[in-house]
């Protein structure tokens, strides 16, 4: 036993120390080619016509679905391929055997999509029309959509089988054009059959045993008009993706969607992370349109950029004119093909119509968008409770501090090292009377030992994922030493998880205890690419191959589900996870891993999160600081300056990093830092008001340049520069050395107010700026008004009373708007119309707060209404005024008063007339008129 014990930690000890030594271990982790299915199907060549084609007789319209039978010319086994109209234009197409051997996986919808994938807003038979000709000896049946304002029609060829979606007549989206499609049918085996590693293959020492047989399938999807295609997170490469085949400017491997904890990654690489959104945004000045591939195995990507000869007259190419095209493949290890295309024409809609299919993230808590400090490993209760005086001492305001692997007995989760906390409650109890919480981390291996009633219990209850025999535990290594998993797929399983995260259950927690799930990919120590073998058994008989990238979402949706319902009146939970998947937006927040201290690092933050946010995956920020290494005073002041940015604001470190809480660094950086920090205090409720907005429209928080100004060509590559919402840009500095040079664009005919100066800018223009240490550049949109709370307190929980400031940016029409969301931060409530959401508009000089259309009268509102009848208004900031004036009338309740304006340094680059306090109310209607 002792040596056994001994082995695996001198065993850990040479990973880490190898691991210390050599950035990412690349050999770890396939190729495409070291993936057998993938390199069968990257092996189709494009621009052959494809072999499969529809049998004769078999299409047809029935209901929302157009159906056909599809089979390859060389082996008759029919594929059924479903086109499913949804009523808003997206299509889903699906597609697998007609009659597979044995079933294929197909829940994933069902862990994924709205109503668990039942009753999505499909058409009425009456809004479709199918017509079926035969021109050039090829068959065409066409479904036009008879509802929509929009002309859009999809249509189907039949030999080869190819799909097209149209608008206005033209082609935006093409399937099987490139002929790429291949589907491997189920089979059976015969001794001796494994060719090309069908039915077994290994990588290094693994062998994965593959008991189905290959059951890959692939397809070309086609962008036609467009030249930029976003998402599909996680990777490290720029926003907009590179190619990967044929372009030395690109890489030469597809994007890979496996979820791997991936040691000191690299950046800029389609090497698979953490998480797995298969989302992808098509982008041209005249549209948008968007493809969901909707599958939770292996699956990979490769990207095109072409000129095709553009597929006018049904599949033929025609013979004049060529338009750009991104074509991309798509290849999936197991599972049914199940593919969205949304039909756009914009961001917006685009979102709009995913959101038919997949719930809206929800809101979050709101201490959950503050400042969280964490580090592996805060030691015992004393240094938590000295580092939360220390921010005191500062005047830093924090909301949560966190505990790291090191907080338990011995890694056994939901325990405490009684040695370093003996009493968590007492420590939760001084913290929360500063407003703060504490988050502490549970990951999926629980540690092999029966004297430990979690494993003891999960074991007995036969909760844990078992190994390819399916009948045994499967056991790995991980940080515990010898570990199983709880197996997140499994109901009983989920329904166990949850009650772990009950006050009942979970010693020494509090409602202030919230929860962060790592090594949810699941890690493995000593498995193949560092995760669980793919032939290993989870609920059901599935293989984890079939259900991999869902494994780490329904960890976190057990433990989110744990949170809310610990308490009654349910409170909103928190969960951070780090692996994820379509739809993980649902149950909290996610982050981009284990980076680096290093400029690259720091750069490589925006486009990661961007990308996760084209893909629906809003909360999302990265370890500021970088958790691997030190970083000098200057990177981590230019990390807070850019993580305050982040949807998710989280300083973390690597425990053999030195200590880096901001106070260390001393001046100037500690000052720097701070005012970091308490600018997104500042904001909070700018950033509160745009998660409720995301919350009903799936519009991202943090936004390429390009979905704000969509037609603005130069913008679609940029991912230096973003925007938070509609109404800031910011423009990081990422590049080491005291004073920087900036080159920003202001795009469009608009004014861009630099937020801490008041000067305006007046786009279209580009303009170099040398910035200090103690600068950053941020800019509002003229036409913008933006909330704030400026009051510094510890904590956002201290907040909740404060009144606001309303900071109005004049567009050259002289106008502005911008709302305003409160409720309060922690119930559902909110469901019920408990929030005052304002919508503030500036025009003629005269600034009017209404409530927006969606107030509704209810007890519950009456309630929270009065809650915050005493908050108010104190001062109103105008930027941009053309033309001064010196007093105000202001008229709330039917009562008018005249006040006086002020102005501070009013000139022409100055234009900032600050209203003090006008003393109205955030809950009533109002109006102040400048005379
Ligand atoms: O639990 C320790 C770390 C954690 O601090 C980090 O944030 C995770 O991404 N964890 C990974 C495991 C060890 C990484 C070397």
């Amino acid at each position: 036993m002792l040596h056994r014990a001994i082995f695996f930690y001198l065993a850990v000890a040479v990973v880490l120390l190898a691991q210390v030594a050599q950035a990412v271990k690349r050999e770890d982790f396939k190729t495409c080619d070291q993936a057998s299915f993938c390199r069968r199907h990257r092996q189709l060549s494009a621009h052959t016509l494809s072999r499969y084609s529809a049998i004769e007789g078999s299409v047809r319209l029935e209901q929302h679905t157009l159906s056909a039978l599809v089979e390859h010319s060389d082996d008759n086994v029919p594929l059924r391929i479903d086109i499913n109209f949804l009523s808003s234009g997206t299509i889903r197409v699906r597609g697998q055997e007609d009659a597979p051997l044995v079933p294929r996986f197909d829940d994933t919808q069902r862990y994924v999509l709205r109503n668990e994938g039942s009753r999505l807003p499909y058409a009425a038979p009456h809004e479709l029309q199918l017509t079926s000709e035969t021109a050039d000896g090829q068959r065409v049946h066409t479904v036009s959509y008879t509802n929509s304002s929009l002309d859009i029609s999809v249509r189907m060829t039949e030999q080869p089988w190819t799909l097209t979606y149209l608008r206005e007549g033209r082609p935006t989206m093409q399937l099987n054009t490139k002929g790429l499609f291949k589907f491997e049918h189920l089979r059976g085996k015969s001794d001796g059959d494994n060719v090309d590693d069908e039915w077994e293959e290994t990588f290094r020492t693994w062998t994965d045993t593959k008991p189905r047989g290959p059951e890959s399938f692939g397809m070309d999807i086609s962008f036609v008009g467009y030249k930029h295609v976003y998402g599909i997170p996680e990777h490290t490469s720029p926003l907009l993706l590179k190619p990967t085949r044929g372009d030395s400017s690109g890489y030469d491997q597809p994007y890979r969607l496996y979820n791997l904890d991936v040691f000191e990654y690299e950046i800029d690489n389609p090497m698979s992370l953490y998480g797995s959104v298969p989302f992808m945004l098509a982008h041209s000045a005249e549209s948008t349109v968007g493809v969901l591939w909707l599958n939770a195995a292996e699956t990979w990507v490769d990207v095109t950029y072409a000129k095709t000869n553009a597929i006018t007259s049904f599949f033929r190419r025609s013979s004049s004119g060529s338009e750009s095209t991104v074509d991309t493949h798509w290849i999936s290890e197991s599972g049914v093909m199940d593919v969205f295309l949304f039909p756009g024409p914009d961001a917006a809609e685009v979102y709009r119509q995913y959101a038919e299919i997949e719930e809206l993230p929800p809101l979050p808590r709101d201490f959950a968008i503050g400042h969280h400090q964490c580090r592996w490993n805060y030691i015992d209760e004393g240094d938590v409770l000295a580092v939360s005086d220390k921010m005191h001492e500062h005047k830093i305001p924090y909301d949560v501090i966190w505990l790291d692997i090191e907080h338990t007995d011995g890694k056994r989760y939901y325990t405490w090292d009684a040695s370093k906390f003996p009493n968590p409650l007492a420590m939760q109890e001084k913290l929360e009377h500063d407003g703060h919480k504490l988050v502490t981390v549970v990951d999926p291996h629980i540690k092999r030992d029966t004297s430990y009633c979690v494993w003891d219990d999960a074991n007995k209850q036969g909760l844990f994922v078992k190994d390819k025999d399916g009948s045994s535990n499967f056991q790995g290594w991980c940080w515990p030493g010898d570990s199983n998993w709880v197996d997140s797929l499994n109901p009983d399983a989920v329904e166990w998880l949850r009650k772990q995260y009950h006050l009942d259950k979970y010693n020494g927690s509090s409602p202030n205890l919230f929860i962060w799930n790592d090594m949810n990919e699941p890690a493995v120590f000593n498995g193949p690419e560092i995760t669980m073998n793919k032939d290993a058994k989870h609920h059901g008989g599935w293989e984890h191959r079939d259900v991999h990238n869902l494994y780490g979402m329904l960890y976190q949706k057990a433990a989110a589900e744990g949170l809310r319902t610990r308490e009654s009146p349910n409170k909103r939970p928190f969960v951070l996870s780090r692996s994820y998947f379509v739809g993980s937006h649902r149950y909290g927040a996610i982050w981009t891993g284990d980076n680096t201290a290093s400029w690259e690092h720091l750069r490589a933050s925006v486009p990661m999160i961007l990308s996760n946010n084209v893909a629906g995956m809003h909360f999302v920020g990265a370890d500021v600081g970088g958790f691997f290494g030190n970083p000098d005073s200057m990177l981590l002041t230019r990390w807070y300056q850019l993580g305050m940015w982040y949807p998710f604001f989280r300083a973390h470190a690597h425990i053999d990093t030195k200590r880096r809480e901001p106070w260390i660094l001393g001046e100037p950086y500690l000052n720097y830092i701070r005012d970091a920090i308490r600018e997104r205090y500042r904001l909070l409720p700018y950033w509160y008001t745009l998660f409720r907005e995301a919350s009903l429209t799936g519009m991202p928080l943090v936004r390429p340049m390009w979905m704000e100004f969509p037609k603005e060509e130069s913008l679609f590559g940029e991912d230096s520069a973003f925007m938070v919402g509609s109404a800031i840009m910011v423009v990081p500095v990422t590049e080491s050395g005291e004073q920087q040079s900036v080159d920003i664009f202001f795009p469009q005919q608009e004014e861009w107010y630099d937020m801490h100066k008041g000067i305006g800018h007046h786009g279209p223009l580009r303009r170099s700026f040398s910035v200090g240490l103690a600068d950053t550049l941020v800019f509002a949109r003229g036409g913008s008004i933006i909330p704030t709370r400026e009051r510094q307190r510890r904590s956002s929980a201290l907040m909740k009373q404060d009144p606001f400031t309303l900071h109005i940016y004049v567009s050259r029409a002289g106008t502005a708007t911008g709302r305003l969301y409160v409720d309060d931060g922690e119930t559902y409530d909110y469901e019920d119309g408990a929030f005052i959401e304002r919508e503030l508009a500036f025009s003629n000089a005269t600034l009017v707060s209404r409530p927006s259309a969606r107030t509704i009268s209810s007890v519950a509102r009456t309630t929270f209404a009065k809650s915050m009848a005493r908050v108010r208004i104190e001062r109103i900031i105008i930027t941009g005024l053309r033309s001064p004036t010196t007093m105000a009338t202001v008229s709330e309740d039917g009562k008018e008063r005249q006040i006086q304006l002020g102005y501070s340094g009013y000139s022409a680059d100055n234009t900032e007339c600050v209203i003090r306090d006008p003393a109205v109310h955030i809950n009533s209607d109002w109006e102040i008129t400048l005379s």
